[in-house]
């Protein structure tokens, strides 16, 4: 019996407040929490998983990123799906705009960035459908014009999660499976300036950093602090912000650098307010 033992890096992407921290959390650790956390920046867990085939077993580590579902946020978003090798598209099935976001925002972008790779649609809060035999037919709409396979499934009460996740996972070793292919067309989308200057300004700081894994905790903790809302950033909560950022910086750049970087950011951010 041949074992494998291979790392991918998988995406949960889908608009703010669709599940997707809901979903890593009940396929990681089996659990739901009612307490709505956003998500800043990304968040990656890891998770060991077991395919099991006729005389052969690979074991998978899955990286699996949540990023945050916020629209604007493009550079955080388009750097977070490098090297990414799969994907789940995840959308609320009881609110529709969500539906659209997958074909008009969130595909055209991955299949910027990553080009073709297998992922799957995930219609999530089913517990909450008032119908389930129209949120079916939504789902089998979008399987349809994407060529893709979908599930319904609910973060809460569990249904259907392994079940999605393991169906990534097959895809992903078998790199087969639908592809985000370039059927999609990109939708334009109003961004307000002051969510693209915070993108910007949380980016800068992960090149510092060395990346996001290492920037992505500190950028959290301190634009929490400073009370931004990554929904609605205020140029004052920005300004507090990047004091926040040069005061973390300072502990292992020299003082000139972490000056000079929140000058460029103090200006980055003047420019728009
Ligand atoms: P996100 O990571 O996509 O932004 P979250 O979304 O996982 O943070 O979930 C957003 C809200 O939806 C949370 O509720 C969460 O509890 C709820 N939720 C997630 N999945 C399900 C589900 O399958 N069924 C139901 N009924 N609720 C779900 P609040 O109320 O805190 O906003
Ligand atoms: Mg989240």
């Amino acid at each position: 019996m041949a074992d494998d033992h291979i790392k991918r890096k998988v995406l949960l992407l889908g608009d703010g407040a669709v599940g997707k921290t809901s979903l890593i959390r009940r396929f990681v650790v089996d659990k739901f929490s009612d307490d709505y956390i956003t998500t800043i920046g990304t968040k990656v867990t890891k998770k060991d998983l077991r395919l099991e085939s006729p005389g052969k077993a690979i074991d998978l580590t899955f990286m699996i990123w949540d990023v945050l579902g916020q629209k604007g946020y493009k550079n955080i978003q388009e750097s977070a799906f490098q090297g990414a090798k799969g994907a789940l598209l995840v959308y609320d099935v009881t609110r529709g705009e969500t539906w659209r976001s997958l074909r008009e925002y969130w595909l055209p972008h991955l299949q910027k960035v990553v080009g073709p790779i297998p992922f799957v649609v995930v219609g999530n809060k089913v517990d909450l459908a008032r119908d389930r035999g129209r949120a079916q037919e939504e789902l089998e709409d979008l399987e349809y014009t994407l060529g893709v396979k979908g599930f319904l499934g609910s973060a809460k009460t569990g249904e259907n999660v392994e079940a999605i996740f393991l169906r990534l996972a097959k895809d992903v070793v078998a790199e087969a499976g639908p592809k985000v292919t370039d059927e999609v067309s990109e939708a334009e989308d109003a961004t307000s300036e002051l969510i693209e200057v915070t993108d910007q300004i949380i980016m800068d700081f992960c090149e510092v950093m060395g990346g996001h894994e290492a920037a992505m905790p500190i950028v959290r903790q301190q634009l929490t602090r400073a009370g931004v809302d990554v929904k609605a950033p205020t140029v004052d909560g920005l300004r507090l912000a990047l004091e926040y950022l040069a005061e973390t910086e300072s502990s292992f750049r020299n003082a000139a650098d972490v000056e000079a970087s929140k000058t460029k950011r103090l200006a980055w951010l003047k420019e728009v307010s």
